[in-house]
């Protein structure tokens, strides 16, 4: 952290701090300049092919140009870590380029195949971006979630002690506090004490659609407060503020203070002219206001009249420096500050996705003092010059490398033992969730080769722990908490299963109901390597079904390429009398068609067994991704055999295998194995050669079989994946009855693989309360079901 400042500042300081001032100010010149330009090549330069538009925000670049430029060339540490507003990737990619950590052909190539992307993406724009940004709000949220686990690791001991704790810091965009996931982390947030996150809203009081309603961000205020924040508003910058001092300078201050959002903006898109004449006809009789506006000319008007606190780089530094020194506490800034500042569509209500026309850019370079041919250099139209400007930004304390690469982290793989412990499975009847449980806690127990992976792995839950069966291990690992709070229960001596004791040690992060906290800090836990330098095996649990409550920011934790296992259970109508509105019908084609996610279904504890501890190595291999198990509650016999691990990873394994040319195979996913094997029984006596095959992931065949066609296609003739091996045996024209416990269309294309005719079998309509035997019969998932469907195939 910055030291405090100490008040006294000798004459060379002052000399140096207003020196460094006006070298700021080139750079925001600089930065507005070249996103601007980063835009409008993409736009109205590039060839187009396509004719579509290619967009771009300059507006909402223009807005935060100050804000990102005090943020990055001088308060920021190469340890904080930053999610940029979607909208403004330019001025971020703009900011790199200075600091060399960009090339200029990236930026020609914005919004190009192999270029930028539109929005700072981790995975796609290189090692700067801490955060992806897109579906706004969730990059702010984010930062809280990231606050916590760095809380975390720090207090386990995960990571290197040299490192210095940062801040987590999201510059937002106002509209993004509409986002209803926003507030939902506000409240998480307080309840784990989170500290060292900045959230900085860029307050242009416009979205996409409009101007935002003026009494709203009052109550947003409050609401920070509640949640124990501090709230700091950058209204007016110094000239303003200079002004507001002077004789009826109050009356002035007034009239801003009550000018409606849509009028302040209508102005300031008009220019000096049109303010004089408004202020005039409602200020004109005060002398002291006369005093301050007649002497000036109508440009001098407009610059004064949109001095907010978010375009003055003075003000901004100081107002970030004192909050800097004030402590760790969560603190969101309100920077007032105008779309479009310093681009012809300023205040504009239209401007969100406006572009400046070919003829306003002559303009603008014009003014800009930039020349034909120099628009991408990076010290073209400054009144500085290259040297001083280049020794500046080597001096920023963000352009020091965090390490030696720079300031994107790694931490090494945790080892994890050749099998993980099976919990006795004979004479008991188990579900996958119970086997999960019982797996988890014997880890818990970190004894001899679980030592190490115990340590590293976290848990957490949406108020679901104990009904996903993390109880015990919660049990033996505790509850994370920065501050010990002990079990009431425990101390009292009441009984109870759980025992809940929170401390710095503990291992299970436990969250409120709001399923989209619980995939923004498994996102957050799993890139605790970049961002840390830590290594976390982040365990989630959830109801099925709400993993649909949390998609988006699930979909936002993978398109960052985080690492974690995601266990949701129980699933589909196997929950039986729980009913519909929790029993899930989509989640394996979720698990599908989410890209860096090896959704997986097992229907036995040893499969279990063999996922989970895949997904403790998948997790961690660079080349790997987050993995999702979808288990049930639903308990049955299991089976003693010794299975082929690489096929239950690769997503299907021969139960029974068929004769060479059978006529049918049976094929079944998660828990309706036994009504598959009692029909498969009855099967067999017709057919001989029949097969039964275990279907434990319709998402790695899927994959693995577009992965054989794609290397076929460029030319690698012998690739062939596990689904064409494993259907081989089979006639060409053999039937393939399907069965699971979720949409029947996550196994109907297993029919495109060899030609064969694939009769699927699902659950298609909403669940409803029930007992297994009735429901299985109602949505056809029972015997009799699968025999007609048999049937039916045979007879083609
Ligand atoms: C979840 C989501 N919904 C909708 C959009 C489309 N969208 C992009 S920007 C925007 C409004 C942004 O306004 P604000 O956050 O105030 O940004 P700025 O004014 O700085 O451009 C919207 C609705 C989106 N990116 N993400
Ligand atoms: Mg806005």
């Amino acid at each position: 952290m910055n030291a405090p400042g100490t008040g006294i500042v000798s004459a060379a300081g002052a000399a140096g701090e207003t020196r460094k001032i006006a070298v700021l100010r080139q750079i925001e010149r600089k930065l507005l300049w070249l996103s601007s330009w980063m835009i409008h090549n993409a736009n109205h330069i590039r060839p187009n092919r396509d004719g579509l538009k290619v967009g771009g925000h300059q507006a909402s670049c223009a807005s935060v140009i100050s804000i990102m430029t005090a943020l990055y060339f001088e308060i920021l540490r190469p340890q904080d870590r930053v999610a940029v507003k979607p909208h403004a990737g330019p001025v971020f990619h703009a900011i790199n380029a200075l600091f060399g950590r960009q090339q200029r052909a990236g930026m020609e190539k914005f919004r190009q195949l192999g270029g930028l992307q539109s929005y700072p993406s981790r995975t796609k724009d290189g090692p700067e971006v801490d955060f992806s940004t897109g579906s706004v709000g969730l990059g702010v949220a984010m930062t809280s979630f990231s606050a916590l686990v760095a809380d975390y690791v720090r207090l386990h001991g995960l990571t290197a002690e040299a490192l210095p704790a940062g801040r987590h810091i999201a510059i937002a965009g106002d509209a993004e506090l509409d986002e209803g996931n926003i507030y939902e982390a506000l409240l998480e947030g307080w309840k784990h004490d989170i500290r060292n996150v900045w959230w900085i809203i860029d307050y242009n009081r416009q979205s996409l659609d409009s101007v935002v309603p003026d009494r709203l961000f009052g109550r947003i205020e409050g609401l920070f407060r509640d949640m124990g924040w501090n709230v700091v508003t950058m209204k007016y910058g110094r000239r303003l503020e200079a002004a507001f001092a002077r004789e009826d300078g109050d009356a002035l201050r007034r009239w801003i203070d009550d000018c409606p959002n849509s009028l302040y903006s209508a102005l300031t898109f008009q220019g000096g002219a049109a303010w004089r004449q408004v202020l005039l006809a409602d200020l004109g009789r005060s002398r002291g206001v006369r005093a301050i506006i007649d002497p000036m000319s109508d440009g001098e008007l407009a610059a004064l009249m949109t001095n907010l606190g978010g375009h003055d780089i003075e003000y901004l530094i100081e107002t970030l420096r004192a909050a800097d020194a004030a402590g760790d506490q969560p603190t969101c800034f309100i920077a007032y500050t105008v779309k479009g500042m310093g681009l012809p569509f300023a205040g504009h209500k239209d401007n969100h996705a406006g572009l400046m026309t070919k003829e306003q850019m002559e303009v603008f370079r014009t003014t800009m003092g930039i020349r034909p041919g120099h628009e991408w250099d990076l010290f073209e139209g400054l009144d500085i010059g290259e040297a001083e400007l280049r020794g500046f930004v080597s001096q920023v304390p963000f352009a020091t490398p965090l390490i030696a690469s720079g300031r994107k982290l790694s931490a090494p793989m945790v080892t994890v033992p050749e099998a993980l412990p099976l919990p006795k499975l004979e004479g008991r009847k188990l579900s996958t969730q119970a086997g999960f449980g019982d797996i988890l806690a014997e880890i818990g127990r970190g004894q001899g080769a679980l030592k190490d992976l115990a340590a590293h792995i976290v848990t957490t839950s949406p108020d679901v722990t104990v009904s996903t069966s993390l109880g015990p291990w919660v049990n033996r690992r505790g509850v994370f908490d920065r501050h010990t709070r002990n079990d009431m229960f425990r101390d009292a001596k009441l009984a109870s299963a759980q025992r809940w004791g929170m401390t710095p040690e503990g291992q299970h992060i436990e969250l409120g109901i709001a399923e989209q906290n619980l995939f923004l800090l498994l996102g957050a836990a799993g890139l605790a390597p970049a961002l840390h330098g830590a290594r976390l095996l982040p365990i989630g649990t959830v109801y099925d079904p709400f993993v649909n409550r949390g998609l988006d920011a699930l979909i936002y934790a993978c398109y960052q390429d985080a690492r974690f296992l995601l266990v949701s259970t129980p699933s589909g109508i196997s929950l039986a009398p729980e009913g519909g509105q929790h029993q899930s019908i989509n989640t394996p084609l979720l698990g599908m068609s989410t890209d860096r996610l090896a959704s997986y279904e097992p229907a036995h504890v040893d499969e279990v067994a063999i996922l989970l501890r895949h997904a403790f190595v998948h997790m961690q291999e660079p080349e790997g991704s987050a993995v999702w198990l979808r288990l049930s509650t639903r308990a049955f016999a299991q089976p003693r055999r010794t299975l082929d691990g690489a096929a239950v990873i690769a997503g299907a394994h021969w139960v029974v295998p068929p004769a060479p040319g059978a006529r049918i195979a049976l094929a079944y996913q998660g828990p309706v194995a036994p009504e598959a094997e009692a029909s498969f029984a009855v099967l067999r006596e017709e057919e001989p050669g029949a097969g039964l095959l275990a279907i434990t992931s319709p998402d790695r065949l899927h994959a693995g079989w577009l992965a054989a066609a794609r290397a076929r296609r460029a030319g690698a003739r012998d690739a062939r994946s596990h689904i064409e091996r494993i259907l081989a045996p089979l006639a060409p024209g053999a039937a393939l009855v399907t069965v699971l416990d979720g949409h029947p269309a996550s196994h109907s294309w297993l029919g495109g693989v060899r030609g064969q005719r694939v009769v699927p079998l699902g659950v298609d309509h909403f669940g409803q309360s029930g007992d297994i035997p009735d429901l299985y019969r109602e949505y056809g998932l029972d015997e009799d079901t699968i025999l007609d469907a048999c049937a039916q195939a045979l007879l083609g």
